[in-house]
This record gives structure tokens, C-alpha cells and sequence, in this order.
């Protein structure tokens, strides 16, 4: 165990080595695997996450809490663990402080993950659908924290874009408004999750790894400079036309409304629709977008490593 600002911080073997010998790190939420696949697909999933972290080059560091401790990096025992029990809760920016009081499991989302990450010295994270902001989010105002955690925490983001669950549009302009920078790898458009186009145009494109990686530099250095996210679309032959299941989002979305599904719990219900609706075409989808956008994080985090070396 390590205090990090009086936090209590728990490295598994290979991260605490890792982090010793300068490696490239890639932290892992663990929100994906209580709330966004069902058991034993989510085990399967989250290890061959991890996995495609490693083929890069990098080394995974799936984050959660139990004990009143942040975990950095889990054992094979803790994520089916984390994966079979039931009930762990959904741990975002402000749940934090409860639950690492009370000394019960939680599962972090891509926030919460994010200031783990920081604590932890580790300045890169990876989750396939970051939150966003909300269809409806005029009258709700819900929009995730993930977005306002962008403007505080000093670590890159690497994900496929957000789920079209949400409103992109509204979604993309909130990251504008909230000063965080934005650049999609090796594709013109913003993805939507398994989509690898969400309908909007990416503010800008860049496929040059090293480009890439001094920009992110470039934003730390700036005053300010916090959260920099990174988009990079799912493979060709694992997506799913975003005009295809756009209805079934719509009818998935008016559901829950009607069912007066609230707050936190809106994403899994909406994603379970879909999935009933697709017959499970979207959890295999799913789980081909995780793995593509570890790889390509671990392959970034790399090239940003390589960058920082060489200056
Ligand atoms: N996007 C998805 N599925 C998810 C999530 C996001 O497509 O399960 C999870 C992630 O953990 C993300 C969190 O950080 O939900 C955002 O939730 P909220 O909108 O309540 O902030
Ligand atoms: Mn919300």
C-alpha cells in the first residue's frame, strides 16, 4: 500500500514495475465491467482489454476501489471479483470520498478512473464510450461528469467517441465550451462507440502518432492544461451503421423516459434495449470496440512515452 496525498493506493505487481521503470501505463475503468456487460462476457472482455494494452507495448491498469483503497491495476482474482458480485456500485468524481470512507467495493467510471489515474502518476486512460451529454440534457441537465473530470485531470483520454445514446452534437459543443482539446486519430469524423461515425465532423485530425503525443505535451505545458481526448473509430468489419440503429436508440431513449428510468441508471438501461433489440449483435460490437480502442491507447501511450524520451 501507498499514500498519495494521504489517499491509499493499492499497485498490482506489474503496474508498481511499470511505474518504477518509467514504462507506459494505460489505466482501465472498471465501470465497463459491473454496469456495461453482463457476466462472463464482461471477465472475457475486460482481460482481453488488458491484453490488447500489453500487445502494444503498454501495461494495463484497470482501476476500482475496495477497502477504502484505490486499486491500480487488478488482479485475474479482483476482476472476476468485480465482474460476479453483485450490487458494486457506480463510483463517478463525486461518489469518491464515500465510498472510500465506507471501505465497500465500487466501480469507477472514465471520472472517477481519470483522478485514480492521476494519484497513481500514470497519464494515460482508455475507455471505448466516454459519457456525455444527454438527449433531453435541455430539460435534465444531465450530463455526465466525465466531461467536466476532462477540465481537471492532467491525463490523456483514448476512447472511440461516445455512445449515440447520447447527443453528440451537444455533446461535442460542451467539450468546446469546456476548453477540452479534441483530436481523432486516423478518421475525419467523431465515432459513436461501435459506429465509427457519429455523424459529426471531428474538430481535427491527426494521424501522426509523435504529432500527436507533443500536442498533448504542448497542452500540459499550457496554463491550464488538463484532460487532452483522443478518438479513434472501431474497426471496418466490427461496427455498426449509426442510421441502422438509430430508431432502435429512439424508441430505447422514449422507453426509459416513460419508465421514468433516472440519472445514473439511464446508460445500462438504454444499452440493454438495444442489445435485446440488435439480438445481441451490439454486446458483440461492444466488445470489439474495447479491445480495438485498448490497443490503439496502448500504441499511443507509447509513441507519447517515446516522445517524452526523446526530448
Ligand atoms: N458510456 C457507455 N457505457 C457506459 C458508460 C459510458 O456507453 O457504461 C459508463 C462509463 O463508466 C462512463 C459512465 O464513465 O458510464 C458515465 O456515466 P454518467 O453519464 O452517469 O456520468
Ligand atoms: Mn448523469
Amino acid at each position: 500500500m501507498m499514500f498519495q496525498q494521504n489517499i491509499p493506493l493499492e499497485f498490482n505487481a506489474e503496474v508498481k514495475q511499470a511505474l518504477e521503470d518509467g514504462k507506459a501505463v494505460v489505466a482501465l475503468e472498471s465501470n465497463v465491467i459491473t454496469h456495461g456487460l453482463d457476466y462472463p462476457d464482461n471477465v472475457k472482455t475486460a482481460l482481453a482489454v488488458e491484453d490488447a494494452v500489453r500487445k502494444s507495448g503498454a501495461v494495463p491498469a484497470t482501476i476500482g476501489i475496495d477497502n477504502g483503497t484505490i486499486l491500480v491495476g487488478m488482479s485475474r482474482e479482483q476482476i472476476e471479483c468485480f465482474a460476479s458480485a453483485s450490487n458494486v456500485p457506480k463510483v463517478s468524481s463525486r461518489d469518491l470520498p464515500m465510498i472510500l470512507a465506507s471501505g465497500k467495493m465500487g466501480a469507477t467510471t472514465v471520472a472517477s478512473s481519470l483522478i485514480a489515474a492521476e494519484l497513481a502518476g500514470i497519464s494515460f486512460f482508455c475507455s471505448a464510450g466516454i459519457g456525455g451529454v444527454h438527449r433531453g440534457a435541455q430539460e435534465t441537465m444531465d450530463i455526465s461528469a466525465d466531461l467536466i473530470q476532462f477540465t481537471r485531470s492532467k491525463v490523456a483520454v483514448v476512447c472511440a467517441g461516445a455512445k449515440n445514446i447520447l447527443d453528440i452534437g451537444l455533446t461535442l459543443e460542451y467539450l468546446e465550451t469546456q476548453c477540452v482539446p479534441l483530436v481523432s486519430y486516423q478518421s475525419d469524423d467523431f465515432p459513436a462507440f461501435y459506429c465509427r461515425s457519429s455523424g459529426y465532423k471531428s474538430p481535427i485530425r491527426i494521424d501522426d502518432e509523435e504529432i500527436i503525443a507533443k500536442a498533448i505535451e504542448m497542452n500540459w505545458a499550457l496554463p491550464g492544461g488538463k484532460g487532452f481526448v483522443i478518438t479513434t473509430p472501431t474497426k471496418e468489419g466490427d461496427a455498426i451503421d449509426s442510421q441502422e440503429i438509430e430508431l432502435v436508440v429512439q424508441k430505447a431513449v422514449k422507453q426509459a423516459e416513460e419508465e421514468k428510468v433516472k440519472g445514473n441508471a439511464i446508460t445500462k438501461h438504454i444499452m440493454k434495449a438495444i442489445e435485446k433489440a440488435t439480438y445481441g449483435r451490439s454486446a458483440i460490437a461492444n466488445m470489439a470496440v474495447l479491445i480495438n480502442t485498448a490497443e490503439v491507447a496502448g500504441r499511443l501511450a507509447v509513441a507519447h512515452h517515446r516522445y517524452k524520451a526523446n526530448q
